[in-house]
């Protein structure tokens, strides 16, 4: 019998990281739709429709979904979403005017579906970067909410990923309503 599929929605700004947590998740080849760009803020390639690939979680085969962070592909986030049931946010640390972004980001998805979300703050690994701490206090989430990584380290990634299904397991209804008690600056 095949084993019960969970999917997992991974969204975030242009640049965030989001192809790159799924590539480097993925046991399996992963599916991208990514287009060369010469847009320096995004990176040499940026995602025009979705990233898809698979792990295996306990005795189930989780379906990691990426979103494209370009605003002008936003159509595909409500598409994406459907049976989700739980985000992987995303936000790059050397990007602090990225974080309003990624909040209207949460707030869409998680007012089209109220499933839980952990954020995961990318590129810890280059100089000068928002500590999660930091990132933590902007979005007021509590620390086993979000988590500081570099998307290319599978360790990283993983500890992330479990974060999401901590609040799975808890039931989290959490959402929006969250954000917004969030400080709205
Ligand atoms: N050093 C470092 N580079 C990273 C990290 N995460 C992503 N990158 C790099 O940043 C660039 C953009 O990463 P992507 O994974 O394509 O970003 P994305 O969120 O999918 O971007 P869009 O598809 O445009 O929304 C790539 O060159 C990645 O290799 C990280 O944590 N550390
Ligand atoms: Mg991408």
């Amino acid at each position: 019998m095949n084993s019960p599929a969970i999917k997992v929605l991974v969204a975030g700004p242009a640049g965030a990281g989001k192809t790159t947590f799924i590539r480097t998740l993925s046991t399996t080849p992963i599916i991208d739709t990514d287009v060369l760009t010469d847009d320096s803020t995004v990176g040499p390639s940026t995602t025009v429709a979705l990233d898809f690939g698979t792990l295996m979680h306990a005795e189930a085969t989780v379906h990691l979904f990426g979103t494209p962070g370009q605003q002008r592909f936003d159509f595909m986030w409500d598409i994406l979403c459907a049976g989700s049931i739980g985000l992987v946010a995303l936000v790059a640390g050397d990007r602090p005017s990225d974080l309003v972004p990624a909040r209207r980001i949460i707030e869409h998805i998680t007012s089209q579906i109220p499933i839980p979300w952990v954020l995961g703050v990318t590129r810890q690994d280059v100089g000068e970067v928002w500590t999660p701490d930091e990132v933590g206090m902007f979005f007021g989430l509590p620390a086993d909410r979000i988590a500081g990584l570099d998307a290319r380290d599978r360790t990283d990634a993983l500890r992330l990923l479990a974060l999401l299904f901590e609040r799975i397991a808890m039931g989290d209804g959490l959402g929006e309503e969250q954000l917004s008690a969030a400080g709205d600056s």
